[in-house]
């Protein structure tokens, strides 16, 4: 638990070859949805979905770290948990903060009874957020709109401020339908008036239940952004852009902001006026396996968003992250080719430029065991226009599989891909052209010299660019 020095414990898991070192993530145990994203005295403070008790999904609380730069985090106390016989008493969920003049307030679900009831609580802090109180009128909205036709699925409030008052969306579902978004207005975070449906889902694809909800104005259009079950839970993060007219949202503009593992994503507004948005880093093995290893979950780096002519989603990692990159190598076409190993390093930060007359399969490996049992790749297939990761592992008993993750990624006549790739230990983040993301966990057995080496002809590349990370926690 936070409470039992981070530090130690965050040592305690220096060998282990799948913790990311510059991404952040709790000292142990479970972490899930980022929450309550708050710019706050020159500071970011972030708060996120956690179990203190152990590495799954359970006893759902409010962590809390404090950035000066979004790279380097200080562990602060647990900000929330359940309360017993109160209307949290199952869980504390997402939810998000903000400064109500002076006063940072959290907005969050709370859940009772096994979750069948959910319903939307605040809490206030008057020590710089080391400490919170519970409002004592929670909940502040205790019934899901009636048109929903059901209680369960009504969560995770994003509240934001407009000169006529505070407005807040909630994700839900319409019982037999689809996934909606409840949109309300309160002048006092307190009392809250139901307005409307923002947006209602028609189409299947966008999924059966809309949840962690962001709603915001990017430039002159307005962003809806929607974690979604299509299928299954925790599924795929769509965005869409378009207008805000008399408390109804016209988007004109949908697409999908992640195609791998990034999930339950949370934006604000920092002291330099950006949009940055974190999103969960799902794990992709066994319960199995995270309780060995005593920790999951981790958090995207922060990306800064602006949308381009076409009201496509950029995402731009923030460029703070410069200052911690390490040794670096540089290479273009003819100082490079695919039997050289650039570094044995799985912590490192990769800005890769291509020719716009490139054709077929190119890329980067990384995580690749010097005999090639092991290697994970991130190709740009030119014919399909398509980006994969695709990685090879060898189990213990040397069975051999292959997994392999494509989104669609078109580029214009005569544009250059450009690939960002984040490798941290079991995290990779992979963004082409800063609109195609495609985020990945690989855990490869081989634990020792994971190279990092040009895919594909040199003469498909431009330039390559290649950093060392170090660990953020030392
Ligand atoms: N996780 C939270 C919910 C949210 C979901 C509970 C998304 O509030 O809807 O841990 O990951």
């Amino acid at each position: 638990m936070i409470e039992q020095n981070p530090t130690a414990i965050r040592q305690a898991f220096s060998e282990d070859f799948h913790r990311p070192q510059y991404h952040f993530l709790p000292p142990s145990n479970w972490m899930n949805d980022p929450n309550g994203l708050l710019f706050w005295k020159g500071q970011t403070h972030i708060f996120y979905q956690h179990n203190p008790f152990g590495p799954l999904w359970g006893n759902m609380s409010w962590g809390h770290a404090v950035s000066d730069d979004l790279i380097h985090w200080r562990d602060l106390p647990i900000a929330i948990r359940p309360t017993p016989g109160g209307p949290d008493e199952y869980g504390c969920y997402s939810g998000s903060a903000v400064d109500n003049d002076g006063t940072p307030t959290l907005i969050y679900t709370g859940t009772r009874d096994k979750a069948n009831i959910q319903v939307q609580c605040i809490a206030t802090s008057d020590d710089d957020m080391i400490t919170w109180q519970k409002h004592p009128q929670n909940p502040v909205i205790s019934e899901v709109p009636a048109i929903a036709n059901q209680t369960r699925d009504f969560r995770d409030p994003y509240v934001w401020r407009e000169d006529d008052g505070w407005y807040m969306v909630v994700g839900s579902r319409i019982e037999g339908k689809a996934g909606v978004i409840f949109l309300y207005r309160s002048q006092n975070l307190v009392d809250w008036e139901y307005l409307n449906p923002l947006l209602e889902g028609t189409e299947e694809r966008y999924g059966l239940m809309w949840e962690c909800p962001n709603f915001f104005k990017l430039g002159d259009k307005w962003v809806l952004i929607i974690s979604s079950h299509t299928g299954h839970s925790t599924d795929t993060v769509h965005y869409f852009v378009g207008d805000f007219v008399d408390h109804h949202f016209v988007p004109d503009y949908v697409d999908v902001l992640d195609y791998g593992t990034l999930y339950a994503p949370l934006t604000y507004v920092d002291g330099q006026d950006r949009r940055i948005l974190f999103g969960w880093l799902r794990e992709n093995r066994s319960d199995r396996d995270q309780s060995f290893a005593g920790w999951s979950g981790v958090q995207s780096i922060p990306r800064v968003l602006t949308l381009d002519d076409q009201n496509r989603l950029h995402m731009q990692p923030v460029p703070e992250l410069a200052s911690v990159r390490g040794e670096h190598f540089h290479y273009t076409a003819s100082t490079i080719d695919e039997s050289q190993v650039i570094t044995a390093s799985h912590h490192v930060d990769i800005e890769a430029t291509y020719s716009p007359d490139a054709s077929g399969s190119f890329g980067i490996t990384v995580l690749g065991a010097p005999d090639g049992d092991e290697c994970t790749r991130v190709v740009y297939d030119s014919d399909r226009q398509q980006l994969m990761v695709y990685t090879l592992t060898t189990e213990t008993n040397g069975a051999i599989s292959t997994h392999t993750r494509a989104a669609v990624h078109l580029l214009a006549d005569g544009e250059a891909l450009t690939l960002r790739i984040l490798l941290d230990g079991s995290v990779l983040e992979v963004i082409a052209n800063e609109r195609t993301s495609l985020t990945a966990r690989v855990y490869p057995h081989h634990q020792s010299q994971q190279q990092v080496r040009l895919y594909g002809p040199a003469t498909a590349l431009t330039s390559l660019d290649i950093w060392e990370m170090p660990s953020i926690w030392q």
